[in-house]
Parts: C-alpha cells; sequence; structure tokens
C-alpha cells in the first residue's frame, strides 16, 4: 500500500504546500498534479464539481505523484465516506467549530475505534495500489483527517476541538474567518483579532500535536507562515493562478482600453 508522504511529513514536523482545485475538471487536476504541489485538494465545498468528476481527479493528481485530498461540502458522515471511498487521501472539513463536530469528522473518517467508518468498496484500495484487505487495515494510518478553524467559535473552541484524538491538522480559512469576525472576506489581514486568532490557532494545535496549516493567496506568504510554524499551507488555486497571470498580460497589453469587443 503507498504510503500518504504528506500524512508523514506533517507528523515529522514538516511543512507542506499545496493547492486547491476549483474547476470540475480531471484536466485541470492532471496538469496541476504535475507542477510539485505536496497535495492538492478537489473543492466540493464552493463548486459544482460531482462525486464522478472527483473520482477522476483524484486518479488526474496521483499520476503526478501528488497526493490527492478533497474539502467535502459539509461535516457529516455520508460526505466523507463517500469521498474516501471513491479513493481520496485525506478530507479537509469545513468549519469545525466545537469538539462535537471534530470527534463526527474524525469518527467518519477512521475505522477503527472511535471510528465508524463502513466498510465497503473498490477505489479506495485501488487509490493506494493495494487490495481491499490491506485498505482496511492500514487506511487509519494513511487517511489525512484535517479541520478546518474558520469562525471565531472554532478560535474560542481551539483547545477543546484540537485535543481530539485523530486529527492530523487544523487548516485556517482566513477568508471565512475574517467574515465571522464582521470583516471583508481576505487571505490576510493587519486586524489585531485576525492576527491573535491564527496565533492561537497556531500555539493550540502544536500543543496538542496537530499540524497547523493556512490557506495564503501566494508564494511569498506561504513563506512567511512556514517561517511561523505553519506547516500544511495552500496557496490559491489554480483559477486563481490563471486568472492573475491572465490579468497580468491583460494589464501589460492594456487590453481594456481597446473598448468594446466586436460581436459577431
Ligand atoms: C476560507 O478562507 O474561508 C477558506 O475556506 C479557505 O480554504
Ligand atoms: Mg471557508
Amino acid at each position: 500500500m503507498k504510503k500518504n508522504f504528506v500524512r508523514s511529513k506533517l507528523k515529522l514536523g514538516q511543512p507542506s504546500i499545496g493547492s486547491w482545485l476549483t474547476l470540475p475538471d480531471p484536466t485541470a487536476a492532471r496538469l496541476m498534479g504535475r507542477i510539485g504541489f505536496d497535495w492538492l485538494t478537489v473543492e466540493m465545498e464552493h463548486t459544482p464539481t460531482t462525486l464522478e468528476t472527483a473520482v477522476n481527479s483524484f486518479m488526474a493528481i496521483s499520476s503526478g505523484g501528488t497526493v490527492p485530498l478533497v474539502r467535502v461540502p459539509w461535516n457529516n458522515g455520508e460526505n466523507i465516506k463517500r469521498v474516501l471511498d471513491i479513493g481520496a487521501w485525506g478530507i479537509i472539513v469545513p468549519m469545525v467549530n466545537s469538539r462535537e463536530e471534530a470527534e463526527a469528522a474524525v469518527a467518519a473518517a477512521r475505522y477503527r475505534k472511535p471510528g465508524r467508518r463502513s466498510v465497503g468498496g473498490q477505489l479506495h484500495a485501488v487509490s493506494f495500489d493495494t487490495d481491499a484487505a490491506t485498505y482496511y487495515a492500514k487506511a487509519d494510518e494513511e487517511i489525512l483527517v484535517v479541520v478546518m478553524a474558520e469562525h471565531v467559535e472554532a478560535i474560542d473552541n481551539a483547545e477543546s476541538i484540537l485535543s481530539v484524538p485523530g486529527i492530523d491538522a487544523v487548516f485556517i480559512g482566513p477568508n471565512d474567518l475574517l467574515n465571522s469576525m464582521g470583516y471583508e472576506p481576505a487571505f490576510d489581514s493587519d486586524k489585531k483579532e485576525f492576527i491573535d486568532a491564527v496565533g492561537h490557532i497556531k500555539d493550540t494545535a502544536k500543543r496538542n500535536g496537530v499540524a497547523p496549516g493556512i490557506h495564503v493567496a501566494n508564494s511569498a506568504a506561504a513563506q512567511h507562515r512556514i517561517q511561523e510554524g505553519f506547516q500544511m499551507i495552500a496557496i490559491a488555486s489554480e483559477v486563481g493562478m490563471m486568472l492573475a497571470k491572465a490579468k497580468e498580460i491583460a494589464a501589460e497589453l492594456d487590453l481594456k482600453s481597446r473598448g468594446e469587443v466586436a460581436k459577431y
């Protein structure tokens, strides 16, 4: 059975850099899977991506030697079971705001107690290049369970959430976190409340043996967060990168000054 090297890196205290896939498109996933990111997250929370698209994206990502993760649409057992059963190597669970919610996410993702994951399916084992019996025996050591801290409630409850056994990493969603504080969503902010919250999650995670992570806008911000001690860093998304480059080219050529585009 293949090893989940992202989980191993995080357990060793090392940083691991990934990105987000927001296009419902395995071709984009295949191309991004060869760039050199450690992991890529198939985004199912805020996109039209279906399970059938996701299964092909997981294959495309791992064909480039990259670990296929997924953000589930919401924290429930059905979502978590189905993405793991079709071959995701880890789940990122949005809006985990209480100990009970964290326990539910872990239980859905693990076979052994206190896990309650149901056995069945074929694609999970294939995704790890093994047979079902080996997968059932070893999946709990390979599947990465990541809870998101992206609401002021999660900041208040950080200690009780991050002391739940079975959580590998906590991933800060800065946009939702700022939104829950009444500020404009963004990848970063100099608001004291935000800076304190990010520091609190990082310190609480480290104290509990959980890898701290955060979503950032660019590589400079990624380096800065790694220096601060963050380990699981997502840089933007494939669409963000595509549009940023397209806008740069449009600005260089002053495309907007051409006036209205000809209509056919
Ligand atoms: C957020 O910033 O809210 C996110 O969910 C980023 O992944
Ligand atoms: Mg969010």
